[in-house]
């Protein structure tokens, strides 16, 4: 039997799922990945290292198809990343929203509950569940209230794992992860839509940019630096809940300053407001205080914003320059 330790990775075909596959791969796990069988095959950004996982089949709607991957895979560790994770579409599929971010976790818990309870669990909540914030900067101590029905699935998901915990004394971890970004984010998400727009505005492709609310502020970190935290969890003697961040804000007006900025152009010739990019509730302001994951895991972001976004511009600018898609058009 091989010595290697195995992770179980739900969501591997998201953005957090293939950094983290590629960050365990590294430390020498062997890494099996749950994916949903779609009519097309969505591997883009596992693509480049799809020979050295084991992909299964599986769905977090379906607690039969949990069970037979712990069954047969028999990991040491699952990394709960799958869910409907964007929030304007939580509002128009609030009862999917529901099944698949929130009882879905319960599904997992209660596989591994019944399969091996030896297992390691993380779940990845959300500092969606901050919401209308009760306090500034958030910790590990504030108390949620969210403000969409994602974030409301969001808080379910986070307190049946800390019910699980205590109540079967699993070792589950949640770690309250504030915004992460990458070239390899959903286009559907602020920071990648800004970015991708301005790499085509800047080649002439495109000529304006549609947004929603330019004064939300978010505090927004960069996914592969968050995945580490993830796997720092579940290395600790004993189970907890980590708020993970950088604690710095930023509007999503000063998004478009420095993505603009970047190539040489003024945000403000091609940014105009489209109101059906609003939301019917907004979450104005998170900023976290990740104290306890620094002194407890000794973590810390190693990129800053303006260094993240120039990235993604430059991806982006590189992906249509050379005729590839990005991630995820
Ligand atoms: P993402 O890119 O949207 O990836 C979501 C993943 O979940 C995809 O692999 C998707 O598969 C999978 N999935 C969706 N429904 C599923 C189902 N019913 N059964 C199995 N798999 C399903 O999200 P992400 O940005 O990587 O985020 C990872 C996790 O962290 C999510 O739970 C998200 O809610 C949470 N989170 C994210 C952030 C952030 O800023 N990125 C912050 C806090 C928490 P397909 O490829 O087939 O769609
Ligand atoms: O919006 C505003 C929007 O969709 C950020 C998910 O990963 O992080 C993410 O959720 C802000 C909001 O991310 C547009 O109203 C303005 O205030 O990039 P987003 P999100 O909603 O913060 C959390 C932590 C998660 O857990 C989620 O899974 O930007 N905004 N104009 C816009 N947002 C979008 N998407 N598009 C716009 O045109």
């Amino acid at each position: 039997m091989s010595r290697r330790k195995r992770a179980l990775i739900t969501g591997i075909t998201g953005q957090d799922g293939s950094y983290l596959a590629e960050f365990l791969l590294d430390q020498g796990y062997e890494v099996v990945g749950m994916v949903r069988r779609t009519s097309t095959v969505n591997f883009d950004r596992i693509q480049h290292i799809q020979d050295k996982l084991t992909l299964v089949a599986g769905d977090l709607m379906d607690e039969v198809s949990l069970m037979a991957i712990l069954k047969e895979h028999r990991p040491q560790e699952v990394y709960n990343l799958a869910a409907q994770s964007f929030v304007k579409t939580s509002w128009t599929q609030p009862v999917f929203t529901g099944e698949v971010t929130a009882l879905g976790v319960t599904r997992v818990l209660d596989a591994i509950r019944m399969v091996d309870p030896e297992i390691r669990f993380y779940q990845a909540s959300s500092s969606e569940m901050f919401g209308k914030v009760q306090q500034v900067p958030q910790t590990e101590r504030t108390p949620y209230y969210p403000r969409s029905p994602y974030g409301v699935a969001k808080v379910y998901g986070h307190w049946i794992t800390v019910n699980y915990r205590e109540s079967y004394d699993l070792f589950a971890c949640s770690g309250i992860l504030f915004n992460h970004e990458s070239p390899r984010r959903g286009l559907e998400f602020v920071t990648h839509k800004v970015t991708y727009h301005v790499a085509k505005i800047k080649l002439g492709l495109a000529d304006r940019l549609p947004l929603g609310n330019l004064e939300a502020q978010r505090d927004w970190g960069y996914a592969p630096d968050y995945v580490r935290a993830m796997w720092l969890m579940l290395q600790e003697d004993h189970p907890d809940d980590y708020v993970v961040a950088t604690g710095e804000t930023h509007s999503v007006r000063r998004l478009c300053e420095v993505a603009f900025g970047s190539v040489g152009l003024n945000w403000e010739d091609y940014v105009y407001v489209n109101p059906d990019d609003l939301r019917p509730a907004e979450v104005d302001l998170l900023v976290g205080d990740a104290s306890k994951a620094r002194r407890e895991l000794g973590w810390a972001p190693t990129v800053t914003f303006e260094q993240m976004i120039q990235m993604m511009v430059e991806a982006d600018l590189e992906a249509l320059r050379s005729q590839r898609q990005p991630m995820r058009l």
